[in-house]
């Protein structure tokens, strides 16, 4: 049967539409699974730094004290100690997600410490970071991405130090938002492949309550988030 233009075009555009809406929703679907916690500790696994395992590092499940729902995340050290807990996508993929230089990704968490944490003098005391590397190869480029609690973004190799995430002030003892936009940059060669974030303590002691982690991948529409060291992460 012969349809007339007219009557094929309303059902073509309709489709163009909800394909352009899907498209949309998709760049701003969270990639994280239970990013509230209230599956508990599920889908999250601890990592703790070799310098830091003497420290008695935790991963527990506080729920006096969400920012929303009942569960929040309590990371907690006996000393000034680095570790991290990142989650499991799941994605068959090494937990890696592929990427491709320029592609813009935001994170995000909503984050407090209590009134008795301590940061090492210099330090960030809570950090996100994202770590690059080249999948092809299977090996990490050492370069990543990392937003301190004054959102701003630093993409570096670790052996340049994070001075300039240092904590700007006084830990917040009240639910803050840290956020950071960052695009993968192209200064590792084969760059194909990122990890999800990892919130970590970075040399505090005491307890860090996280909620509420968002992650997704961003159109180039998305400002950036400032980069304190533009042109260290551009020289490797
Ligand atoms: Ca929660």
């Amino acid at each position: 049967m012969k349809l007339p233009k007219a009557t094929l075009a309303a059902p073509i555009a309709a489709s163009l539409l909800v394909f352009g809406l899907t498209s949309m929703a998709m760049l701003a679907e969270n990639l994280i699974p239970n990013p509230d916690f209230e599956k508990g500790r599920e889908k999250w696994g601890l990592w703790v730094a070799p310098d830091s395992q003497k420290m008695n590092c935790q991963f527990l499940l506080a729920n006096n004290a969400a920012y929303s729902g009942r569960n929040c995340v309590q990371l907690v050290s006996d000393d000034f100690a680095r570790f991290s807990i990142a989650a499991n996508l799941s994605n068959g993929n090494d937990n890696v997600i592929p990427v491709e230089p320029g592609d813009r990704y935001r994170v995000s968490a909503w984050v407090r410490g209590d009134t008795a944490l301590k940061v090492q003098s210099g330090a960030p005391g809570f950090l996100i970071r994202c770590e690059f590397f080249s999948h092809h190869k299977g090996v990490r480029g050492g370069l990543a991405a990392y937003i301190g609690l004054h959102n701003k973004v630093s993409i570096q190799f670790p052996a340049q130090g994070l001075q300039a995430l240092a904590l700007p002030g006084d830990f917040p003892t009240e639910w803050t938002k840290v956020e950071g936009v960052f695009e993968v940059p192209d200064t590792v060669k084969e760059l194909d492949g990122m990890t999800p974030p990892s919130l970590f303590s970075w040399y505090s002691k005491g307890s860090i309550f996280v909620d509420d982690i968002v992650f997704e991948k961003v159109d180039q529409t998305v400002p950036l988030s400032p980069l304190v060291n533009e042109a260290s992460a551009k020289n490797p």
